[in-house]
Parts: C-alpha cells; sequence; structure tokens
C-alpha cells in the first residue's frame, strides 16, 4: 500500500515537473511584421523559461469576429493562456469570459480588452506619451504656421489606435502648443496595405491645403508615406507615426518622413511571455505586483491591472538603417 502510495507521488511529480505550458498569441490579423516581431520575442522568452510552447494564430484580416474564431478554437484545445491584441474593446469580452471560465487566464497586450474581459493588459508605452509625441513630430515637420493635418487610423473599433486618437483630440484642443494644427478628418485603413493607401491618397485629393498625415499604425503609416512618395508630394506633406523602421527606412531616405516613433515589437512579445509565465506559476497579477521580465525592465502592475512599458523611441535620418536591420 505504502508503496503504490510512493509511487503516485514520484509519478505525479514527475508529470507536474514536464508540464509544457500551452498559450495561444492571439495577434490583430496575420501577415503584419509588427506581430511577427512580437511572436519572435515570445519564442525567445518562451526557449529562455524551457516549458512554454506558443500557438501563433489570428484571422486573415483585423476583425473582432474572426478573432473570436480563434479565441474559441484555443479554448477547445484547453490551452492554459490567451494572449490577445483585441480589435475592439468589448466585443470580444464573452468569449474571454468564457474562456476564464474555463480556467484559461486571459491577458491583453499591445491593443486592450475592456477589464471584465481579461486579467491583465500589457501596454508597450503609456497613453500619453503615444499622442503627445505624435503631435510632437507633426509639430517638428510643420513648424508654427496653421497646418491642416488628417489622422490615418486603423478600424473604427481598434482600442489602442482609438485612445491614442481620443487624446490627440484633446490635446489638440487643451494645449496651447498644438493651436495651429488643424485636425480636418480621421479616417480608416482598416489595418489593410492597399486600403490605407487609397484612403491617404483620397484625404489628399479632398483637402488640397493638408501639410500632415499622422497615422498610429504601421501599416497605415508606411502606407500613408508610399502614397506621399508616388503622389509626388514630399516636401509638400509630411507622414509621421507608429512605424516599423524596417518599413519606414525608404520613406524616410526620401523625405516623405522627417521622424516616426515606436517601441521594440521583439521586446514586447518578451515582457509578454516573461509576465504570462509569472502568471502560470502562480503569481497572479494585482494593483502593486511587480513582475520582473528580465533585460525588459520590471513592470508594476498600476490600479487597474495595466502595465505600460516604456516611451516610444524616434526614429530619423540618424538612426533609422541600424534600426531597420533589427525590426
Ligand atoms: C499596428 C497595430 C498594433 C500597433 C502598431 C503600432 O501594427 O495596430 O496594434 O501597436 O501598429
Amino acid at each position: 500500500m505504502k508503496k503504490i502510495f510512493l509511487l503516485t507521488i514520484i509519478f505525479a511529480n514527475l508529470i507536474f515537473a514536464n508540464k509544457t505550458f500551452r498559450v495561444g498569441l492571439v495577434p490583430k490579423s496575420l501577415g503584419n511584421a509588427f506581430f511577427e516581431a512580437v511572436r519572435d520575442g515570445g519564442l525567445e522568452a518562451a526557449k529562455e523559461t524551457g516549458d512554454i510552447k506558443i500557438i501563433f494564430n489570428a484571422p486573415a484580416t483585423a476583425t473582432t469576429e474572426g478573432q473570436a474564431e480563434v479565441i474559441k478554437s484555443l479554448i477547445a484545445q484547453h490551452v492554459d493562456l490567451i494572449l490577445v491584441s483585441a480589435n475592439d474593446p468589448d466585443a470580444l469580452v464573452p468569449v474571454c469570459k468564457k474562456a476564464m471560465r474555463r480556467k484559461i487566464k486571459v491577458i491583453s497586450f499591445d491593443s486592450a480588452i475592456s477589464p471584465n474581459g481579461r486579467i491583465l493588459h500589457i501596454a508597450p508605452a503609456d497613453t500619453k506619451y503615444v499622442a503627445e509625441q505624435e503631435l510632437d513630430l507633426i509639430l517638428d515637420a510643420l513648424g508654427s504656421n496653421v497646418n491642416e493635418i488628417a489622422i490615418l487610423s486603423e478600424t473604427p473599433q481598434s482600442s489602442n489606435q482609438n485612445e491614442w486618437i481620443l487624446l490627440m483630440k484633446e490635446l489638440l484642443k487643451s494645449n496651447s502648443k498644438y493651436k495651429n494644427l488643424k485636425l480636418v478628418e480621421v479616417a480608416y485603413g482598416g489595418a489593410l496595405p492597399d486600403k490605407s493607401y487609397r484612403e491617404a491618397i483620397s484625404l489628399m485629393n479632398k483637402y488640397p491645403d493638408l501639410k500632415g498625415i499622422l497615422s498610429p499604425t504601421t501599416i497605415g503609416v508606411a502606407a500613408a508615406a508610399k502614397a506621399v512618395v508616388d503622389q509626388k508630394k514630399v516636401g509638400k506633406i509630411y507622414v509621421t507615426g507608429l512605424g516599423l523602421p524596417s518599413e519606414m527606412a525608404p520613406y524616410v531616405h526620401k523625405g516623405a518622413v522627417k521622424s516616426f516613433h515606436l517601441w521594440n515589437p521583439i521586446d514586447l512579445g518578451y515582457a509578454t511571455i516573461k509576465i504570462s509565465h509569472q502568471i502560470l506559476n502562480g503569481k497572479e497579477p494585482k494593483p502593486g505586483v511587480v513582475y520582473d521580465t528580465g533585460r525588459t525592465g520590471k513592470l508594476v502592475i498600476d490600479k487597474n491591472n495595466n502595465t505600460s512599458m516604456c516611451e516610444p523611441f524616434i526614429f530619423n535620418k540618424s538612426n533609422i538603417d541600424k534600426y531597420s536591420k533589427i525590426f
């Protein structure tokens, strides 16, 4: 009897010691180089921990319905944790609640799910840094005269773009520094390069005095910069926003973009998996909890169960070639 008991304990320990956690990593859509860099950082962290398997999957286009389907299939596979960059903060809550009822941890990263649909949100940068820095970058390109600007976003429901745009609109109204920037329209490129490109061209046609396009999305900013070059508007219209150096380098060299910004998406993926690993090992996210993520630093959970990583970096002619080799 004693022998059987001991054997059971040894066997259970062996199973437990060899447990591999399965983590679903769900970006907004497939084919976006930004999320491929996030995945690479996640894989690097998973390799370090040695006990995480990442299942990377997303819809072909950035839709909520598509993401809900991917999450449902991860629930059916009984994964341990799901990471989502949300195409909509609220529409995914029911399916995420379903996952949590099945004891699957749900965390949003990059683009938030509303607090009742996740246990934590990991933001790459604080909203205030993104919004203010983006306005400063266009101001720097255009100077202090009165200038018309437009914003080119992704989908109208996208959580992170909407937060940044909301704050940019508030700053345009409330901060005298930006009093000469006149926002004429917010257009939506649907996180699709072609549609973003067409939207950028129609903004230029609709507003002949347009001087700047701000695009807080890596897909939109590259499409807008390409449109400016193709329409021979370099020097007349400047583009800035959140871009990948690897995609933006040609437009910086051609002069359509003076400077733009972003955080390191590889580090975002790395830190996200490092935090996930600690959560899977029982360190629940609560206000005040600190996660040591190694090379990406110590991240503190705030009172809303959010954490944010750093200020975005600024890229321009002086450093673009160096960073375009990395991400
Ligand atoms: C796009 C996505 C992502 C955003 C970056 C800046 O690739 O919208 O959510 O964080 O741009």
